[in-house]
């Protein structure tokens, strides 16, 4: 397993509710270096390129809105194996589904207030980093 990188961000319902030390403590604990994070909020059309995959979904809407609708905390993340393990500690985009202990269990709310994004292939890390960080504020 080479050393790699996947992109999180901590959305708008988990700024909200006070949880970034929370969220960032198990992915600390889980063996993450923190390589990128800041503070930001997208525009209504940021979240809609960010999202541009899922345009053709009903609920793309609801999430442009609710991705733009206050601060998150964007962050590259580097790990062994970091977009699948990743993955397994934020668990199922359901919370009602997400195992015990993974972060959406503990922290989310409802399928699209879900706590926390996590790239879901090694291409769409860098893509996505690449959206929210220039080369100067990745370390
Ligand atoms: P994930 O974030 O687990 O990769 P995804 O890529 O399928 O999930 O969808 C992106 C986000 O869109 C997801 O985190 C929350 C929202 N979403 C997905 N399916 C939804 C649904 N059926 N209703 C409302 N929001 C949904
Ligand atoms: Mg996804």
């Amino acid at each position: 397993m080479a050393t790699n990188r996947t992109f999180t961000m901590l959305k708008p319902d988990s700024v909200e509710k006070g949880y970034i030390g929370a969220i960032l403590e198990k992915i600390n604990a889980a063996g993450f270096r923190i390589a990128a994070m800041k503070m930001t909020q997208m525009t209504v059309s940021d979240a809609k390129a960010f999202y541009a995959v899922h345009s053709e979904r009903p609920f793309y809407g609801e999430l442009v809105e609710f991705m733009s609708s206050g601060p998150i905390v964007a962050a590259i993340l580097e790990k062994n194996n970091a977009v699948e393990d990743f993955r397994v500690l934020i668990g199922a985009t359901n919370p009602a589904d997400a195992a015990e202990g993974t972060i959406r269990k503990l922290f989310a709310s409802s399928m699209g207030e879900n706590a926390v994004h996590g790239s879901d292939s090694d291409e769409n890390a860098a893509i996505e980093g690449a959206f929210h960080f220039s080369g100067r504020e990745i370390f």
